[in-house]
């Protein structure tokens, strides 16, 4: 590995391949198209499969940039049916009040076209949870420093996550239970680590409906100056 100082710091040679035209035009499409097959998908089965796939898509997920590249992001996982039920049961209990009082009727009926409910069943059928924590600030030697662009980075985090989940062939659901400070609690996270993404992941139950949805063309999402 060829490796260089600049300013002090060493830097390795950037070597990733490049393509002509017609091979970057040919792989944007195919990479398109198999992207826009992502679905989410709220009926997950119980099969089993090794944690060493969530291990790979959690590493993909961490190889998104970050702020000053401080990766804010924890990503917690959870196999353990007891704990599973106690998040389902305090997830559960937050979304029956956001679906009974505290989301506004608009949104009730903006969300009735997918047919969500309070219910989530995936937490507990799905063989891992992912939790996923950002962290808000570090604390080195007892000096409190924040982090940069923490919504940012976990966003972005959790694309390459939806990504990686995608490929591996599995699937997930983007659940926000809100408010959910009842993760922190029920898995012991430190002060600087907050809530951020609830994603089960696993196998599609058979035979799965998903909203037909359209997604919006190139002229209603790119403007050209
Ligand atoms: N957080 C709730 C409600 C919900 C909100 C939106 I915006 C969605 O696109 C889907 C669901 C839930 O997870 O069910």
């Amino acid at each position: 590995m060829e490796v260089k100082d600049i300013n002090g710091f060493p830097h390795v040679k950037y070597d990733r391949e490049t393509y002509e035209e017609d091979e970057a035009l040919r792989r944007s499409s195919e990479f398109y198209e198999w992207m826009d097959k992502r679905r989410t998908v709220r009926d997950i089965s119980d099969k089993h499969f090794p944690i060493e796939i969530i291990e790979n898509i959690l590493l993909t997920a961490s190889s998104a940039p970050s702020g000053a590249h401080k990766q804010p992001w924890t990503f917690c996982v959870v196999s353990n049916d007891e704990i599973k039920s106690k998040i389902r049961e305090a997830a559960e209990k937050e979304e029956y009040d956001s679906y009974h009082r505290r989301m506004s009727e608009r949104w009730l009926k903006d969300l009735e076209p997918i047919g969500t409910d309070w219910h989530k069943p995936f937490i507990t059928t799905a063989p891992y949870i992912i939790i996923v924590f950002k962290k808000v600030y570090e604390t080195t030697e007892g000096e409190k420093a924040n982090n940069y662009y923490v919504n940012e980075s976990v966003g972005i985090a959790c694309g390459f996550l939806l990504a990686a989940i995608h490929n591996a062939g599995l699937v997930t659901v983007t659940h926000t239970p809100s408010p959910m400070n009842f993760l922190s609690k029920i898995l012991d996270r430190p002060a600087n680590e907050r809530p951020y993404l609830l994603l089960p992941v696993g196998y599609p139950e058979q035979d799965v409906f998903v909203p037909k949805l359209d997604r919006k063309g190139i002229d209603e999402i790119m403007k050209v100056y």
